[in-house]
């Protein structure tokens, strides 16, 4: 006889999936210390602890809701007890690979099991008892005082069993296995994570009592007219529930349609009505929305309006609890959102904790809802055995759906069903869809993994790159293979949605602007998800006390791993936000603001209002104009309110005449909101006024000459050279040493990309550029000037780049003129398949450890790079070097500042850097193979120098880890450029 735990069946003995609610019934929790034991097999201790006699005080303490493997027990070999993170025993990361050998539906006899167990009073008056679990996670057995209720798969589902309670002490004991056959349902990009991690509770179900519900809120936008029809069911079938709706008059009956005027539900308005639906033995909370979503001509419909969704992809983790949340950590996540100008959430890849979902219909975020449904492993099979393709797993797979739809159907934020997530084709994502048709024809159905896009009212692709995308958006794409000509007409009437985009791995990502460009220029794309909101990193503490993230590399011992593909968010494991939310609060900015600057200094604002249907009444406008970054004057501006889509053009009252203005525009909220203070900034938009380009005087110089070196120090204006090399070794009062051509970069994540494809950071490898050697062929000078000429290359190779400096005196300092060229046969060598291009091209500074303090004029305060700057401003910095370094728990090139027009820097003496007209720069403690070569931030210790990187171009950062390679556009050409730098 099979075990259960390796039975394609869901389960045994659980109630019928129903609808989470808050009732006057009562409940207890059983949330708390629970006693656990861990065996390594299947069969747990045994039975023995069933008994009602057991003596489980030798047993180890259990916290529930957790997972076993992040809290401190006792090791299978004996021992203290510890936490097994780090371990084979703990925590597991893999991305798309089975931790287990791939044997459907087989896990094999080492199976990790938790035998838990509680003793609590039953509670007093009860008519009877319902026991819920909201998730465990794979596989669990329940008795009750000694009596097997029964079992269950589907972790992040709940399941409920009748729970035959007694007065007086009950025994609940259940047995956990880590893994089972929901296992190869469960292949989600994400940490192995077993136990029961959710809330255990015990609920009344008092007779008379509503065994189930749902609410149908339908809105017509043309009338304003809301519909309302709330089902109801007891234990029998349907029932006759009273559904009271004071705030709109309604007195009905439950299966009764009620029409009345209302204010519709939107992620911007989430306007909730909140009712009763009573039966004599029960009331249960109602909290109305309506709204409706629709496919209509091929473009998605929210209540009349196209909808364009401002997504991100959330995956539940906490550094410490990993899937177990909070109240407030949720309510973090939804804060943190609405602050960024997100407003939609795929629930990547499961149902989240239900308490989510309500925040979401209360704060107001439009929610793809995912079944607990991957077989991303199969693709090791060759997709041979895949269950969504098999008959012997449809019960599992509609159990899931089931459970899905049952428990969050009520939610008026889940607008779109996504059946799963990377399960590859099979005949059963048809049953699905066809019970989704049934159940719920109000919501439009998602799959995106099947190229005929059969089952799916959506078309749907993961990172295509900007190219595909708008060729999407034209209706142009060409025609995938496998698909009949009649599905490739089908799907070319669907809307389109970016399911996964820009990929947030480490320093990233790139394009955010260049693809809600794209996607808000067509109809047919009704917006994209980020990949993903938060790393999924765990709190770790290394051998000498330092604290760092743990990452799926950090398991010692262990394959296969997916490594650092656990750390991808837009938000740091604790919950920072990193330079990317920054950019993307921008790109999905709910107002459009551009503002020209004329020649006479005349500006005017235009603002858009690209909300999906809230007006601009909760927001307020100010204007400042500043003249290199010095405010010239300020205000508030009158804007009239603007109804969602429209537009208005207002004038700028600035002081006249401004020279090298910036104006800046910002929209903030007028009053408190429920998820961001009055004041919080919106939108914002800035223009330019064109100065004048910087004079320059042109000293006629000698042609460059062979072989002349001077000794000693060579002085032009305020600089001073070594004769020998040519290099800067005073400037000022300041001892420094450089400049060096410098063409590397310590790797980002995204530069690594996938596997071999798109590693242009090996590439960078094999040709040497982090051990590029600087070689002087000639040093000339004369009065107010010096020209040093050479080449850089690595050894090994042909390839190099010569280059010419010359330095004039000028001003208070001296000007910099490169001459640099890419010479020698970049592609003649063994990696000419390859396509080869630079990092950086620029130069590095070697200048006293005792500067610490810059103030800058460019893009900031954060991070920028050539593809993600548009949500910073420009204007007048400070910082010290340490608050500039982004501490990615890996890390690797960050800290960069585009567009910087000048750069003080302060501490032992003081140097200024002036663009010519703009340049590049970062400025660390240690220098890029230091940043390269460390793999914890702790690993990156003070050189005593601070290296300066004066760039005239770093390449963009991209999201080549999972995403297309970095568009041409942000890469540094190999070809010749000249560029200039001012230093004093
Ligand atoms: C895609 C997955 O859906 C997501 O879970 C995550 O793994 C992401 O990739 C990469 O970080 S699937 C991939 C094959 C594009």
């Amino acid at each position: 006889m099979t075990d259960y735990w390796e039975s394609t069946e869901p389960g045994d003995g659980r109630r019928e999936p129903r609808a989470q609610r808050r009732s006057d019934a009562r409940t207890q929790s059983l949330n708390g210390i629970w006693r656990f034991r861990l065996s390594p097999t299947g069969a747990g201790t045994g039975d023995a602890f069933l008994g009602e006699e057991f003596d489980d005080t030798g047993w180890d303490e259990m916290p529930v809701p957790s997972h076993w493997v992040l809290e401190p027990f006792t090791p299978l070999a004996g021992g203290a007890a510890r936490s097994m993170r780090g371990t084979p025993e703990g925590p597991l990361y893999t991305n798309t690979s089975y931790p287990i050998p791939l044997d459907p539906p087989n896990v094999g006899p080492d199976n990790p099991t938790g035998d838990y167990r509680l003793v609590f009073d039953g509670p007093e008056g009860w008519d009877a008892a319902v026991l819920r679990f909201q998730g465990v996670d794979s596989c669990a057995k329940v008795w009750l005082n000694g009596t097997e209720l029964g079992w269950s798969m589907g972790s992040r589902l709940p399941f409920e069993f009748d729970a035959p309670l007694r007065p007086g002490p009950n025994v609940l004991c259940v047995r956990v296995h880590r893994w089972s056959a929901g296992t190869y349902l469960e292949d989600q990009d994400m940490w192995w994570l077993p136990g029961i991690f959710r809330d255990v509770e015990l609920l009344e179900r008092p007779a008379d009592g509503i065994e189930d519900f749902f609410v149908h809120a339908d809105f017509d936008a043309a009338t304003g007219i809301g519909t309302l029809r709330v089902d109801a069911w007891g234990t029998d079938g349907a029932i006759c529930a009273r559904v009271e709706v004071p705030e709109l008059g309604v007195h009905a009956e439950s299966g009764e349609t009620v029409t009345m005027l209302v204010e519709a539900w939107s992620a911007e308005s989430p306007r909730l009505y909140t009712g009763v639906l009573r039966t004599p033995g029960e009331a249960v909370e109602l909290r109305i929305g309506f709204r409706r979503v629709e496919v209509r001509d091929g473009v998605l419909l929210a209540n009349g309006a196209p909808l364009v969704f401002r997504g991100v992809n959330r995956h539940e983790h906490h550094p410490d609890t990993g899937r177990t949340l909070d109240r407030d950590t949720m309510r973090q996540d939804v804060m943190l959102m609405k602050q960024a100008n997100i407003d939609a959430v795929r629930t990547s890849h499961y149902p989240p904790h239900p308490e989510f979902l309500r925040l979401c219909d209360e704060y107001g975020l439009w929610v793809v809802e995912e079944c607990d449904l991957e077989t991303h492993g199969f693709i090791f099979a060759g997709w041979e055995g895949n269950p969504p393709a098999e008959p012997a797993w449809r019960p599992a797979l509609l159990d899931r759906l089931h459970r899905t739809v049952e428990r969050d159907k009520n939610h008026p934020s889940v607008v779109i069903w996504s059946m799963a997530n990377e399960s590859g084709i099979g005949e059963t994502f048809g049953t699905m869809r066809g019970y989704l048709a049934e159940r719920d024809p109000a919501r439009p159905v998602l799959y995106e993994r099947d190229p005929s896009y059969r089952d799916s009212d959506f078309f749907s692709l993961m990172y295509p790159s900007l190219d595909e995308l708008d060729a999407i958006g034209r209706r142009e794409e060409p025609r995938p293979d496998g698909v009949t000509g009649a599905e490739d007409e089908r799907r070319r009437g669907l809307p389109f949605l970016l399911v996964e985009y820009a990929h947030a791995m480490g320093n990233g990502p790139g394009s955010l602007q260049d693809y809600w460009r794209i996607m808000t220029a067509h109809d047919r794309i009704c917006g994209g998800f980020v990949w993903e909101w938060i790393d999924h990193g765990f709190s770790a503490v290394d051998e000498d006390g330092h604290a760092y993230v743990m990452h799926g590399d950090d398991v010692i011992g262990y394959e296969p791993r997916g490594g650092r593909f656990s750390l991808h968010g837009l938000v740091f494991s604790d919950r920072t936000p990193t330079p990317g939310l920054v950019e993307l609060a921008r790109a999905y900015a709910p107002l459009e603001i551009t503002i020209e600057v004329d020649a006479r200094g005349r500006a005017t604002a235009t603002v858009r209002n690209t909300r999906h249907d809230a007006d601009t009444s909760d927001v307020v406008f100010s204007w400042t104009a500043e003249s290199d970054g010095v405010t010239m004057g300020s205000g508030s501006l009158a804007v009239p309110i603007l109804d969602a889509g429209a537009a208005a053009v207002v004038e700028l009252p600035l002081p006249a005449p401004l020279h090298e203005a910036v104006v800046t525009v910002e929209a903030a909220l007028a009053a408190d909101a429920a998820w961001a203070p009055a004041g919080h900034v919106i939108a914002w938009g800035q223009g330019l006024s064109e100065g004048e380009p910087p004079s320059r005087s042109e000293t006629a110089l000698p042609p460059v000459s062979g072989g002349v070196r001077a000794a000693g120090l060579v002085s032009v204006g305020s600089a001073r050279f070594d004769g020998a090399t040519g290099r800067l070794v005073q400037l000022g009062g300041i001892e420094l040493d450089g400049p060096w051509l410098d063409l590397h970069r310590a790797p980002t994540e995204n530069d690594h990309g996938q596997g071999s494809l798109n590693d242009i950071a090996s590439v960078w490898a094999a040709t040497g550029m982090d051990r590029m050697l600087q070689r002087v062929d000639d040093v000339s000078h004369g009065d107010g000037w010096l020209r040093t000429r050479g080449r850089t290359a690595p050894s090994t190779h042909p390839h190099a780049v010569e280059w010419t400096m010359t330095w004039r005196a000028e001003g208070q300092g001296v000007l910099l003129d490169v001459d640099a060229d890419f010479v020698g046969p970049w592609r003649d060598t063994p990696y000419q398949h390859r396509d080869i291009w630079v990092p950086r091209l620029g130069l590095l500074f070697a200048l006293p450890g005792g500067m610490d303090q810059v103030r800058w004029y460019g893009r900031g305060p954060g991070e920028t790079y050539v593809d993600s700057c548009e949500g910073s401003r420009t204007g007048r910095f400070a910082s010290s070097i340490d608050a500039l370094q982004t501490p990615y728990p890996v890390p690797q090139e960050n800290g960069n500042h585009v567009q910087t027009r000048w750069l003080e820097i302060e501490g032992a003496g003081a140097m200024r850097v002036t663009g010519r007209p703009e340049f590049d720069f970062t400025l660390r403690r240690w220098t890029s193979v230091d940043l390269e070569r460390a793999s914890r931030p702790a690993q990156l210790v003070d050189s005593g120098t601070v290296w300066l990187n004066v760039d005239h171009r770093q390449q963009g950062i991209g999201s080549a880890s999972v995403g297309p390679a970095l568009p041409e556009r942000y890469r540094v050409p190999r070809e010749r450029t000249r560029w200039s730098v001012h230093l004093a």
